[in-house]
């Protein structure tokens, strides 16, 4: 009746940015991310017959429930359960970072949730769960790198599913960490907006499955090049298309950093910039490379502090303490 699971981050080499038309919260593009070892979302999961409803803590405070219960309330039919539950989340990276604690926290709470109301361990059938409420967190039940489909406009399931382990790519994450505020508009809310008013959306439905399968063909041959500049074409023409709509999650910061991973690479280093929704810039880098890489970044004014994330595991049950 007590289940705790953990979850890392991803990031989108090519990004997921409007929904599909139809009830299931699927992608209109498919996607395709990296898993972040070193940043860890655990969360646990226990039914209490006395709960009137769902109770929800982040961090030790108590927040709203309603996505929580949107995706427990999935387990509890498949169960045959109403039990209500105490959720209990704690992040070991600050909500800040601009690494979407929600993907990892989706994830981690799929696992839990199914586990606690004795559903078998299966993160395929975790990540079409966890998809339902937040796409982008599909992908964190899986390691290394991972895709999610577009949806077809059915309810059909959609999980994600790895397309290669973390050890294929020499890779490395530097992130920029450009503000601790927290963001001025949610994904959802953002990618919404772009769908009704952007000009540019049709270009960016019509662009993004090419970006995403250029990705996918320099990830398997291990061309570290291709990647990033497909990456960086995804990111960039993801947020072109968003701005037309008014939609800015760029800050002075963010543009500063993006020049400067462009100076870095035009003196030699492969290195190339991704930028998600929010102000923060990461960047893709060889392992050797990165320290150096951080260090650039960290000089750029308005730059708070860097990290630097690798390749990591998808999503795990953990023993309860
Ligand atoms: C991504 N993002 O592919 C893109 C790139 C942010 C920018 O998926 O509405 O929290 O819950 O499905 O998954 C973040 O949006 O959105 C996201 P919902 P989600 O990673």
């Amino acid at each position: 009746m007590k289940a705790t699971a953990q979850a890392h981050p991803n990031i989108a080499l090519a990004k997921y940015w409007g929904k599909a038309p139809g009830p299931a919260n699927a992608p209109a593009v498919p996607s395709l991310s990296v898993t972040l070892a070193g940043l860890t979302t655990v969360t646990s999961v226990e039914l209490d017959r006395s709960l009137p409803a769902d109770r929800l803590t982040i961090n030790g405070r108590d927040e709203d429930a309603t996505r929580v219960t949107s995706l427990l309330d999935r387990v509890r039919r498949e169960a045959g359960e109403t039990t209500r539950a105490r959720i209990v989340t704690t992040n070991d990276f600050p909500t800040s970072a601009g690494l979407a604690s929600s993907a990892s926290g989706f994830a981690a709470l799929a696992v839990a949730a199914r586990a606690a109301l004795g559903l078998p361990f299966d993160p395929t059938r975790a990540s079409d769960l966890a998809r339902r409420t937040s796409a982008s967190s599909a992908r964190s039940l899986f390691g290394g790198f991972v895709e999610l489909d577009a949806g077809d406009g059915t309810d059909r399931d959609l999980p994600a599913r790895e397309v290669a382990p973390a050890e294929h790519l020499d890779l490395r994450v530097v992130v920029a960490v450009t503000t601790e505020a927290p963001k001025d508009e949610s994904s959802t809310s953002g990618m919404n907006t772009t769908s009704a008013h952007s000009p540019y959306y049709a270009a960016w439905l019509e662009h993004a499955p090419r970006l995403y399968e250029e990705v996918r063909r320099a990830l398997l041959a291990r061309d570290l090049d291709a990647l990033g500049a497909a990456a960086e074409a995804s990111a960039l023409a993801m947020h072109a298309s968003a701005i037309a709509a008014g939609v800015v999650y760029f800050r002075g910061a963010t543009v500063d950093a993006l020049a400067e991973v462009r100076r870095i690479r035009a003196s030699g280093t492969s290195a190339y910039a991704t930028i998600d929704a929010g102000p923060h810039v990461k960047t893709l880098v060889r392992a050797a490379d990165a320290q150096a890489v951080a260090a650039r970044l960290a000089a750029v004014p308005g730059v708070l502090r860097v990290l630097v994330a690798a390749p990591g595991p998808g999503a795990s049950l953990v023993a309860d303490r």
